[in-house]
C-alpha cells in the first residue's frame, strides 16, 4: 500500500509523478481513518495550520513545492515534531530571469507596445511614441540579498546597472563580486530607479511598501514586486500608481492573489502583471518537483528531509 498524501490540485504531469510513490489525495477530503495521512503536499500554497496538522495524527511530513513557507505556520509543525521541507537551490535563476522581464517590460513599455502593435492605430511609424526608460546605466535597489536576490543583482551587473541593495545582514561576497552596495532601507528607496522586492513575506517585511515607502521613491521610479503581494498594501500602491506618485510597477504577486476580477490594479496602464510565474518554467518546476517529493519520500521514511526548513 502507498503512503497516503493530502495534496491540492496537480496537473497531470506531476499527478503523474507523485502517483508512483504516493496515494495522493485531494485535500478537504477526509479518509475513513485520519491517521492513515502520512504526508501533506503543498502545491498551490493552501494554508497550513496547526488545527489542520492536529487532524492527523500519524503526520510525519509537510512538503511544500515553492521555497516561500508563509502559509505554513513552521513553528507549530515544530512543536509537532513533524518536519517541514520546500524546495530552494533550483529556482533562483527562473525567477531571478522573470524578475528581469518585468523590469524590462515596464521601462521599456512593452505590453502597451504589444497592444499597440495590434490595434487599429498602428498606421504609421512614429519615433516619439511610447517613450521607455533607460534601463543600462540606472540604479536597481533589491530588497532581499538572498539566492534569488544575488541573481538579480548578477543580471543587473550585466546591463551595467548600479546595484544598492538592503538585507538583514550585509553580503560582503555579493558586494566583491558584483559590485553592489549595502544601505540603509530609506536611501534604498530615495536613490533607486528600480525598487525590485525579492525577500521572503515574514511578520517584518508585511506591508514593507505603503504610502510612506512610495512617497520616498523618485516620481519616475518602478517597483517589482516577485515576493509575495503581501509586501507591498495594495491599496496604497494603487493610489501611488493612479496619481502618478511612481512611473509603474510590475508585479508577479499580488494581495489578494488572484485579484477580483473588478480590482482597481487591473484597470490601471502603468501596471504590468503575471500571474505568479517567477519559477514557472519547464525546467524549473521539474526540478522543483523531484526535491519536493524527496522530502515527501524522506519525512515518510523517518529520515533528514534533503531540503528542510528550519524554523
Ligand atoms: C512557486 C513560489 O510558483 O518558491 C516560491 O516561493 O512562490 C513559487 O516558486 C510556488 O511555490 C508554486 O508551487
Amino acid at each position: 500500500m502507498k503512503p497516503l498524501i493530502l495534496s491540492d490540485p496537480l496537473p497531470p504531469l506531476f499527478a503523474q509523478l507523485t502517483a508512483d510513490r504516493f496515494d495522493v489525495r485531494p485535500i478537504g477530503t477526509l479518509p475513513d481513518d485520519p491517521a492513515q495521512v502520512l504526508g501533506l503536499f503543498s502545491y498551490g500554497h493552501f494554508a497550513i495550520d496547526g488545527r489542520l496538522m492536529d487532524a492527523y495524527p500519524q503526520l510525519k511530513v509537510i512538503s511544500n513545492h515553492g521555497v516561500g513557507v508563509d502559509h505554513i505556520d513552521v513553528q507549530a509543525a515544530a512543536d509537532r515534531g513533524v518536519p517541514v521541507g520546500n524546495t530552494p537551490g533550483c529556482l533562483d535563476e527562473a525567477t531571478a530571469d522573470h524578475t528581469m522581464a518585468l523590469l524590462l517590460a515596464t521601462a521599456r513599455n512593452v505590453v502597451s507596445g504589444d497592444r499597440f502593435a495590434r490595434g487599429p492605430g498602428f498606421q504609421n511609424y512614429d519615433p516619439g511614441i511610447l517613450l521607455g526608460t533607460e534601463v543600462s546605466g540606472q540604479t536597481i535597489g533589491i530588497v532581499g540579498m538572498g539566492r534569488i536576490g544575488t541573481e538579480v543583482a548578477r543580471r543587473a551587473a550585466a546591463f551595467g546597472m548600479r546595484i544598492l541593495y538592503h538585507n538583514r545582514s550585509p553580503r560582503p561576497e555579493v558586494e566583491r563580486a558584483l559590485g553592489a552596495t549595502w544601505v540603509a532601507f530609506d536611501p534604498l528607496l530615495s536613490d533607486s530607479d528600480f525598487v525590485v522586492l525579492n525577500c521572503p513575506l515574514t511578520d517584518a517585511t508585511t506591508g514593507l511598501i505603503g504610502r510612506t515607502q512610495l512617497q520616498q521613491m523618485k516620481s519616475s521610479a518602478i517597483l517589482i514586486n516577485m515576493a509575495r503581494g503581501g509586501v507591498v498594501i495594495t491599496d496604497e500602491l494603487c493610489d501611488a500608481l493612479a496619481a502618478g506618485e511612481i512611473r509603474a510597477a510590475g508585479l508577479d504577486v499580488t494581495e489578494p492573489e488572484p485579484l477580483p476580477r473588478d480590482h482597481r490594479l487591473l484597470s490601471l496602464e502603468n501596471v504590468v502583471l503575471t500571474p505568479h510565474l517567477g519559477s514557472a518554467t519547464v525546467q524549473t518546476r521539474h526540478r522543483m518537483m523531484k526535491r519536493a517529493v524527496d522530502n515527501l519520500s524522506a519525512g515518510i521514511k523517518g529520515i533528514a528531509l534533503p531540503y528542510p526548513v528550519i524554523p
